[in-house]
């Protein structure tokens, strides 16, 4: 067995099941084993690295801040945290915002804000705010947003948890409109649901919750931290409908593939409710991640990278839908984020990933039955295109007929 693997399973909690392959380096959309195996990264680190491994510009920004100043807190200011901010509110449309580290810190804070603004200007009893979450969310894992996942295993053993969520079926506006009271601070909702498989909501769902939560006074928060910085095609999922959240959560691919930055956005009166104290990160809105932060939102824009993922993620989509197998039971998502749901009969999504590794491309299962396809925004046709014959190998190798049940029993 590999040393490096050896240590792991030494030292490491078991809190992961890697496949097995140690990489060593990465550039662009490629990754290289230690064994100078070379695989095209078709996860992109769960949308973390959109940019490609070590994009040169933002290797380069963050070199340049390290050797200048990387971390102060913030009790003094800095000359990278101002302009990163109006750089990510003029790009997002949003009038503040609030410097975390990783998505679930800034999902925590978005939860604190909406409560905060139910008592001080919503006027719900204190203590009493309730948000409403969509079934098979997840936001991250604190035991709090834990406490309000569907997924059993999230849960297991994590309990107590914090009161105040209601759960409703996602895709589901008039179950959303039924399960608020004069108590319901907050709605907070993924655009497309990207841990429970890819799910893409009716057309005009979005909308017809913005104009739920407008008509009855609660805050439409989108967890963007995996749709957002032009995954889907847009540089906001919700921009697919031309929703603009009261609150805005971002996270992975703001701080360029290289370290960890998310943000809290939202309208004047609910980031309004922070004071001097309230609330806080070590972290937050440091320098080093803000410059990086900066330079990957520039690159963003200069690059077009959403427009690519339209482009490229129609490709890859196409390609997908082309292949006839009966392994495949749906190919759904938008831009470059897209799940591939197989028969479990046929091949489970984990071993579906074990053969596209031995095939050289790196991706990842979620609930057994999806393969996630979401490489790096700066993917080329020719990468999208090889992707494509990878896979349609792969699926070449497979069965062709389900296993009947006298089959499953026995395998
Ligand atoms: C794991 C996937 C899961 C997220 C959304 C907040 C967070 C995430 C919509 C929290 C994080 C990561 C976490 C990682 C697996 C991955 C993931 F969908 F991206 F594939 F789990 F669903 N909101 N998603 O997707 O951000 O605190 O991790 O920075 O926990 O195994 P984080």
């Amino acid at each position: 067995m590999n040393r490096s693997i050896e240590l792991e399973n030494r030292y490491c909690a078991r809190n992961y099941d890697p496949l097995p392959v140690v990489l060593k380096s990465g550039k662009g959309v490629w990754l290289w084993g230690v064994d100078g195996k070379r695989y095209l990264d078709m996860m992109s680190a769960y949308s973390a690295v959109s940019f490609g491994h070590s994009h040169p510009a933002l290797v380069a920004a963050l070199t340049a801040q390290a050797q200048q100043l990387a971390v102060t807190s913030r009790a003094y200011h800095t000359d990278q945290l101002g302009p990163f901010l109006q750089l990510l509110c003029e790009t997002t449309g949003q009038p503040k915002a609030l410097p975390m580290n990783t998505g679930a810190e800034a999902v925590e804070t978005a939860l604190k804000a909406a409560r905060k603004w139910g008592y001080k200007v919503k006027g719900i009893a204190n203590g009493c705010a309730e948000i409403i979450v969509c079934n098979g969310n997840f936001a991250g894992r604190t035991t709090t947003i834990v406490g309000f996942s569907s997924e059993a295993q999230y849960r297991d053993g994590f309990g107590p948890f914090a009161p105040g969520f209601v759960s409703v079926p996602f895709g589901d506006a008039a179950a959303l409109e039924a399960a608020i009271t004069p108590r319901t601070a907050a709605f907070l909702v993924e655009p497309i649901q990207g841990e429970a498989g890819i799910i893409v909501p009716p057309a005009g769902y979005l909308a017809q919750c913005r104009a739920i939560c407008t008509r009855r006074n609660v805050l439409l928060i989108c967890d963007e931290v995996q749709t957002g910085l032009g995954r889907t095609g847009r540089l906001l999922a919700c921009e697919h409908e031309a929703v603009k959240p009261d609150g805005l959560i971002l996270g992975k691919a703001l701080g360029g593939g290289l370290l960890p930055l998310s943000a809290f956005l939202a309208r004047e009166d609910v980031m309004g409710v922070f004071n001097p104290g309230d609330h806080g990160s070590t972290f937050g809105g440091n320098p080093l991640a803000t410059a990086v932060g900066s330079a990957a939102l520039r690159l963003l824009h200069d690059e077009r990278l959403a427009e690519r993922a339209q482009l490229l993620g129609k490709r890859l989509m196409d390609g997908l839908r082309a292949i006839v197998h009966p392994a495949i039971r749906e190919v759904r998502g938008k831009g470059l984020l897209i799940g591939l749901e197989l028969e479990p009969e046929v091949i489970s999504a984990r071993a579906f990933c074990e053969h596209l590794m031995r095939h050289g491309i790196l991706s990842k299962d979620t609930h057994a039955t999806v393969v996630r396809f979401a490489p790096p925004l700066i993917i080329t046709e020719a990468e999208i295109d090889a992707a494509l014959a990878i896979i349609g190998a792969v699926f070449d190798t497979l069965p062709m007929a389900r296993r009947s049940s006298e089959d499953r029993i026995a395998a």
